[in-house]
């Protein structure tokens, strides 16, 4: 079927004819939000946050943690790709970027070091074992913080690692301690938290906070958590330290994306992302998923801090890295994000876009299409063609050159050549 590019913008209530938009009929009401943030809201950050980057952050052969992006099955970047894609993301806007440890191979930390010496303006990480040798070797490499993480979990204290929380406590208190005294940030996270004893968890990062850590990490490692179980352990940790919060969250179940808002609404403040989600099993909230989805709530903030129209490009980078194609569904730059098909929405489209538009494809550097040469067109779309048209199309689907002959026969006087629909609705 065809597609029309369609170029009008959203109007905030009012129509293509000037006239104000009547909310629940209320004259002279402005549209209301009804899942907008609530300014009472005290705890959310959903207007208030930092993205930390994973798409870099790799394995470590020799350890059982879970790895993010560069695990991803796919996965190699070498190091003309990492640097490139630590560029786009630089460029995107990214507040940090978190790299594989330099304690797992020694390309690991070259590239560590390289990507240090890029001057980005997006803070460089590293994700590193609850142990001093790789602390030892993460200080020297270049980075602005350090982030440490250790299982918590019985799971993973039984079959992981094997250590208890009183060695788990003592170990991260001299990691802690040893990055700060490079004078870097440094972050704990409990992997597993989600499975941990809320005890042994509410425990550890009082610990960590008291000595002065710059964010707790909370890992939902196995994708098991809800939106309501991350909201009340969210809540909880706000109120028993006063460090940042961080969150970090796998997408078994589909509910990444959603975890991360909640997490921000409890009180979190640094959220982990991938391109595309890509991570171990079906991996981590996805930055265009997570982007798409915090400018529902605050375009203006959003857009105040990322560069949109950047997203298809980072997205493709990484999609070509790692040889995936975008999946259709993709928030913002799914084949079909932009595109209306059923009449009924197309009228109103023409209208005003906001009617079936959350997110403003101006805003992303992208297009909005009305898709027509099928049997569900309606009046609005194409007026006067539509029903020849559905005549075509019940024969056949029709081609773009089926649909470009018959408007022009019926619309020369208002449709260009290159059928810009909606520039006469202006
Ligand atoms: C996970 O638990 O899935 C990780 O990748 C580690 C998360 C973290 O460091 O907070």
């Amino acid at each position: 079927s065809q597609m029309v590019p369609v170029n009008i913008s959203h109007t905030n209530g009012t129509t293509t004819n000037g006239v104000k938009a009547r909310p629940n009929g209320i004259p002279g009401a402005q549209p209301r939000n009804p899942y907008a943030p609530r300014y009472a809201d005290f705890l959310s950050n959903v207007s208030n946050f930092k993205i930390i980057e994973s798409t870099l952050r790799g394995s470590q052969s020799s350890c059982l943690y879970a790895p993010e992006g560069e695990q991803f099955a796919n996965a190699f970047f070498d190091t003309k790709t990492k640097i490139a894609i630590a560029k786009a993301l630089d460029a995107f806007g990214v507040e940090y970027i978190e790299l594989t440890s330099p304690a797992a191979s020694e390309q690991s930390r070259s590239d560590c070091e390289a990507i240090c010496k890029l001057g980005l303006k997006a803070k460089i990480l590293t994700h590193i074992r609850c142990h001093m040798d790789d602390a030892r070797i993460a200080v020297e490499t270049g980075v602005d913080g350090v982030d440490v993480v250790i299982g918590t979990s019985s799971f993973l204290r039984e079959f992981s690692h094997g250590k208890d929380m009183a060695y788990i406590t003592k170990t991260a208190i001299e990691v802690i301690e040893f990055v700060k005294s490079k004078g870097i940030e440094v972050r704990f996270s409990s992997e597993d938290s989600f499975r941990s004893d809320l005890v042994d968890l509410l425990s550890i990062y009082q610990t960590v906070d008291k000595i002065g850590v710059n964010r707790v990490g909370v890992a939902d490692t196995v994708g098991c958590a809800n939106p309501r179980q991350v909201y009340d352990l969210v809540r909880t940790l706000r109120s028993v330290v006063s460090c940042d919060i961080e969150i970090h969250l796998h997408n078994d179940t589909g509910m990444a994306i959603a975890n991360a808002y909640t997490a921000l609404e409890a009180g979190a403040t640094h959220i982990d992302t991938s391109v595309l989600g890509i991570g171990e099993r079906v991996g981590i909230t996805s930055l265009g998923g997570l982007v798409a989805c915090l400018y529902a709530a605050n375009p203006e903030y959003v857009k105040s801090k990322y560069n949109l129209s950047m997203l298809r490009e980072v997205e493709n980078l990484i999609a070509s890295a790692v040889e995936v194609s975008i999946p259709f569904s993709n928030p913002i730059t799914g084949y079909c994000a932009f595109t209306h098909k059923a009449g009924i929405h197309a009228k109103a489209i023409l209208n005003n876009p906001s009617t079936y538009e959350i997110l403003k494809p101006e805003d992303f550097g992208l297009t909005r299409y009305v898709s027509i040469g099928h049997r569900l067109t309606g009046w609005n779309a194409i007026k006067d063609a539509t029903n020849k048209i559905k005549e075509l199309a019940d024969v056949r689907t029709q081609s773009m050159e089926d649909v470009d002959t018959v408007l022009r026969v019926y619309h020369t006087g208002i449709v260009n050549g290159d059928f810009l629909v909606g520039e006469s609705d202006k």
